[in-house]
């Protein structure tokens, strides 16, 4: 790991198209820093599966402070966290940029949904706070900061909600004049074309985040064509996680031995290289 870490900010400023993956620890994070992602996501929805809570507000600020600096030490690369709500009003938004910013993050995103939250993918309980009140949040999270270096994305959930995609954008003008660095659009339609009406309105007045999970064939370079700054793989780290750590222990279980998936699996010796062995043992004089 270097020294100094590039904040969000740099690699947002330095790239057309920034690539992030989803994590919930760190050694997911490492996997995602060294297929060359540009940073990584601290996602609600992962840090609460890998507890195999739901994603709804569950667990503490604190918690997700402390998966996100655990990732972040691990890293090269700056975490971009997911902060939900901001865990409560205004003044919780306030306490939950200090302390991350305190810690080592350099960017955090809030969504304009009611505290508790639930998480988008989920039918009910898609519930959004007043768009003045949410721009409330945003400005208290960047009067709260203390370094210009600090980023804010505004999160608007207009779309998930089904409010259209004129609220949306009304709701991310509003979201800009309070001070957001980014809006991040999230959209769970099948295709990506809510979100380009948005884009083609929104004419860049700031950068914008996606997070294509339910239109997974949109190309990277295609939707930094069509405007987007910064895409979001949140979760797929996981889900592969799931998958493979089903067929594994389906496959151990039932043969009773580990012959054929000695091929398939990481050896010892890569786990070691994750964990930064060698240099743990030149510390030990
Ligand atoms: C997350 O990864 O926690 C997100 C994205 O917020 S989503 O699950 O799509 O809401
Ligand atoms: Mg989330």
């Amino acid at each position: 790991m270097s020294d100094k870490i590039r904040t969000f900010r740099e690699v947002i400023e330095g790239s057309s198209a920034v690539r992030v993956a989803g994590a919930h620890d760190a050694l997911g994070a490492v996997l995602a820093q060294e297929a060359g992602f540009d940073a990584v996501w601290s996602s609600s929805f992962e840090v609460s599966a890998a507890r195999c809570l739901p994603d709804a507000s569950i667990l503490t600020m604190t918690e997700y402070l402390t998966a996100a600096v655990n990732i972040q030490r691990a890293l090269d690369i700056p975490v971009v966290v997911d902060g939900d709500t901001g865990y409560g009003g205004n003044l919780n938004v306030a306490h939950m940029v200090r302390e991350f910013e305190r810690a080592g993050i350099s960017a955090v995103c809030v969504e304009d949904k009611l505290f508790p939250k639930m998480n988008s993918f989920v039918d009910s309980g898609q519930r959004l706070l007043p768009s003045t009140e949410f721009a409330r949040k945003i400005s208290t999270a960047k009067n709260a900061q203390s370094s210009d270096e600090f980023f804010v994305i505004a999160r608007t959930e207009a779309l998930i909600a089904g409010l259209g995609v004129d609220e949306a954008l009304r709701r991310a003008h509003a979201y800009s004049d309070a001070g957001a660095d980014a809006i991040l659009i999230h959209s769970k339609q099948k295709t990506k074309d809510e979100v380009l009406l948005f884009l083609d309105e929104w004419r860049g007045k700031l950068p914008v985040v996606v997070v294509p999970t339910t239109y997974p064939e949109w190309h990277i370079d295609d939707a930094a064509a069509a405007g987007v700054s910064v895409v979001i793989y949140a979760n797929q780290g996981l889900r592969a996680t799931v998958s493979s750590l089903r067929s594994t222990f389906r496959s151990i279980f039932e043969n009773g031995e580990t012959t054929a998936l000695e091929s398939s699996i990481a050896p010892v010796s890569d786990i070691f290289a994750l964990q930064r062995l060698a240099d743990w043992q030149k510390l030990d004089v």
